[in-house]
């Protein structure tokens, strides 16, 4: 390593994958020597245990009564630059331009060029926010004026372009899995909790927003119920929820459902799956079907986003316009039906999340952004 460098990290310490990706990244580049802040409004959900070299502050918002709205993101500007100043950060890596990188861009205002900006962006949804005309503009100054801007799929890259006519060059870096926690766990005394030796096991992990098609889920598994003897396990919470147990119980589905709310362990519960369904109408990339992925699970899903750039139809999965559940329920029954191809497919997975999206690979190409946005060889 040329040196270690001093990197600030600020995501939603709450949310879903972007949240994940941005906490495991700090972990890891912790153990290779760097030192960590995470600058956030809560601890991130994913930090755990204290680890050597990763530091926490957390972002005070003034509730002064002449406020009528907490101004957040000027709070974490300040706070950007008072911890880059007092532990002489390289560099800020946010995640999320709104409000993130708009916050870094005033943080560096107030502590010099010297103090460098890396922006990943997430979200497709986020891009939505993108074509509402009070905030295009300041999204599209939050990515110009980082120093680097990266996105985790080359469909979240042309997303960006194509709604905020930005010329900056925006550099791919895919989502990472650790491969020392994401590996297919032994689930044999786990799985007889939900459903009987006969059975296939189903399963859907997310926030249950609408962008999930959480509906599509149900469809899903109510056509390949109908063939396969099988169980759904819905793992997470949401908006959607009540809609979804509504229609579950309506469908006279409710004895085959399995509710796990909102679960920290996901490699171990992924494990016990035989398919995860994922028919999402956004996705930028799909985190949840590399964890799968990497656990030996094949995915059905639709092919909104970055999801093809993830999961290889045929391959480690099947993959249908976004909508068509019988197709979905279709290749779902196709390889829960057929063991030699259901074999394959686990194998092809099991090679695909350890080669193209292992943690030392991506961990790499972050470090190497950092280097030359510094001018360090
Ligand atoms: O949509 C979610 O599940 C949450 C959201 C987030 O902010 O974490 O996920 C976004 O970022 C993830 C990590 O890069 C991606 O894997 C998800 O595909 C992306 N969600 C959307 O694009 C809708």
């Amino acid at each position: 390593m040329t040196r270690p460098l001093k990197i600030g990290i600020t995501c939603y310490p709450s949310l879903g994958g972007s949240g994940v990706v941005a906490t495991e990244l700090g972990k890891l580049l912790a153990e290779k020597g760097h030192e960590i802040h995470f600058i956030t409004n809560g601890m991130p959900f994913r930090l755990g245990k204290f680890h050597r070299n990763v530091f926490y502050h957390e972002v005070e918002i003034s509730d002064y009564y002449v406020f009528r709205y907490p101004p957040y993101d000027l709070s974490l500007a300040s706070k950007m630059h008072q911890v880059a100043e007092l532990q002489q950060l390289d560099l800020l890596h946010v995640h999320y331009a709104v409000p993130h990188a708009i916050c870094a861009f005033l943080a560096k205002q107030m502590s010099g060029d010297r103090l460098k900006v890396v922006t990943t962006l997430h979200g497709t949804d986020i891009t939505i926010l993108a074509q509402n005309e009070s905030l295009k503009d300041i999204i599209r100054l939050g990515i110009e004026s980082s120093d680097v801007v990266t996105a985790v799929s080359q469909d979240l890259i042309r997303e960006t372009r194509e709604l905020l006519d930005v010329t900056k060059p925006i550099e791919l870096t895919y989502n990472f899995v650790d491969k020392r926690v994401y590996y297919p766990r032994n689930t044999s005394d786990l799985r007889s909790d939900f459903a009987e030796p006969h059975e296939k096991i189903m399963m859907h992990i997310s926030n249950f927003r609408p962008v999930k098609r959480t509906c599509d889920v149900v469809e899903i598994f109510a056509k390949v119920a109908s063939q396969v003897p099988s169980k759904l396990l819905l793992v997470g919470e949401g908006p959607d929820m009540p809609k979804i147990q509504a229609k579950i119980d309506a469908m006279g589905l409710s004895h085959r459902v399995h509710y796990l709310g909102k679960q920290d362990d996901v490699a171990q519960v992924i494990s016990m799956a035989d398919l995860l369904l994922l028919p999402s109408e956004k996705e930028s990339f799909g985190l949840v079907a590399l964890e799968a992925m990497a656990c030996g699970v094949p995915t059905i899903g639709s092919q909104a986003g970055g999801i093809p750039e993830l999961v290889v139809d045929g391959i480690t999965g099947y993959l249908s316009p976004i909508g068509k559940t019988e197709e979905m329920a279709a290749n779902a029954v196709r390889l829960l039906t057929d063991s030699k191809l259901y074999a394959d497919f686990r194998e092809s997975c099991l090679d695909r999340a350890r080669t193209e999206f292992c943690n030392d690979r991506i961990t790499a190409q972050y470090e190497q952004i950092y280097y030359d946005v510094l001018g360090i060889n």
